[in-house]
């Protein structure tokens, strides 16, 4: 929803939106809007973001975790106050998905600037490194990297014959080094919401109090290949029609879940059949789950719901399937309250209407939460749409969340 910004906002809607649209302009030409972590395109985004770093007065540099980290000096020794997002994006992802969090926290740092404020703190600006899922198959690479929470054995994960070792040295980082950082006072992170709740509620903030747990549960169905036109269909194992029962098996349980008092959802978003020829018999699926809870026990309900129904499925279709093998399992993150409270103390002196919401999608902001109290604003994007070309943001809901930002790092300094 556009709308008339207060005339006394401290942040700037013009400088945002030249930022929007600077990496929007930065995409793979043929699938607006790329720019996968790790590609010579990010690498674009990234200069382009280093220099308008520089141009805010920040000093820059890629730390070991292969983040981009602009520092704005504060009084010494008085540790520092982060702000950030990511500027990678999913395929045919959003122009707003983590570039805005990187485009709003630039415009905080190029505001203090303007208002001749010097923080007790340091201010650091950051793009982490490869938040969403890359070509690795695993996400938030850049912020665990940056606490030292990136699992070792990920470093010689090699994809099209380059490590993801190799992957954060060409982007100027160094894996050998473990990351840690004691010196954060708290971490802001700005986001769209990536669902409908704030449009529809006609609300300007989400204050985030809980990130969302992600597993990613994969399994293997195995048949057998056989002649389509030939072999009897009762003497078939046919993976894929298995797998569809299981398919839809995971839908009817997430569905089930998604109505209890916490956030659930789960999605089969990686699936591949083969030998996908027409006149054979499907001999073996894999299928990756994506599920997401807030509440620890229901991913467990569902965990042993899906392992339930692939016995049902072996006894019903007679192919073996591997017992299901969670790939990776993060745990949902509690925000912390002082941060929303001034969040919301915030928002509120902006006049602005906010509600406090859990998030489905992950972000960096789930392991800057181990080091240092953190919270995130949500602002609302057009249908709840993300990760998508349709995503949308208005630059005028960007700018209110900017501004909320702003005045969280006045509060959070003065503590
Ligand atoms: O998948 C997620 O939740 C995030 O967008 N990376
Ligand atoms: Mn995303
Ligand atoms: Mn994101």
């Amino acid at each position: 929803m556009t709308r008339n910004l207060p005339g006394n906002l401290q942040v700037r809607a013009d400088r945002i939106a030249d930022d929007i649209d600077g990496l929007a302009g930065l995409t793979e030409p043929d699938k607006p809007w790329t720019r996968r972590a790790f590609t010579p395109m990010f690498l674009k985004g990234r200069h382009y973001l280093n220099r308008r770093f520089k141009e805010a007065g920040l000093e820059t540099r890629i730390d070991a975790a292969g983040n981009l980290v602009g520092l704005r000096k504060g009084k010494a020794g008085n540790g520092t106050i982060m702000l950030g997002s990511h500027s990678d994006t999913v395929p045919n992802g959003g122009r707003f998905d983590g570039i805005a969090g990187v485009a709003a926290a630039l415009e905080v740092a190029r505001s203090l600037n303007d208002a001749g404020v010097q923080l007790e703190h340091d201010l650091e600006i950051v793009d982490f490194l490869a938040e969403e899922v890359s070509i690795f198959g695993v996400s938030c690479i850049g912020s665990r990297g940056m606490l030292g929470l990136r699992p070792s054995e990920w470093l010689e994960r090699q994809v099209e014959g380059v490590t993801l070792a190799e992957g954060i040295r060409s982007v100027g980082g160094n894996p050998a080094l473990i990351g840690s950082r004691d010196d954060i006072k708290a971490f802001l992170e700005l986001h769209i919401e990536q669902g409908p709740v704030l449009e529809n509620e006609r609300i300007d903030i989400g204050v985030v109090t809980a990130i969302s747990g992600i597993a990613r549960i994969e399994i293997l169905v195995e048949g057998r290949a056989d002649h389509a036109g030939t072999t009897p269909m009762g003497l078939r194992l046919d993976a894929l029609s298995a797998a569809s029962h299981i398919v839809l098996g995971i839908e009817r349980t997430a569905t089930d879940l998604s109505r209890g008092p916490s956030h659930f959802a789960a999605t089969v978003g990686e699936f591949v059949m083969e030998p996908n020829a027409a006149n054979v018999v499907p001999s073996r699926v894999r299928m990756l789950i994506d599920a997401r809870a807030i509440d620890r026990a229901v991913m467990e309900a569902f965990s042993d719901a899906v392992a339930t129904l692939c016995v049902e499925v072996v006894s019903k279709c007679g192919v073996s399937i591997t017992a299901p093998r969670r790939i990776s399992d993060n745990p949902p993150s509690l925000m912390s309250e002082k941060v929303v409270a001034l969040l919301e103390e915030s928002t509120a002196g902006l006049s602005l209407s906010s509600r406090r919401m859990v998030s489905g999608a992950g972000h960096d902001a789930a392991y800057l939460n181990s080091a240092a109290p953190t919270a995130m604003v949500f602002i609302p994007c057009r249908e709840g749409r993300s990760h998508t070309a349709e995503e949308w943001a208005e630059n005028d809901d960007i700018t209110l969340g900017a501004a909320v930002l702003y005045e969280t790092v006045l509060k959070l300094d003065k503590e």
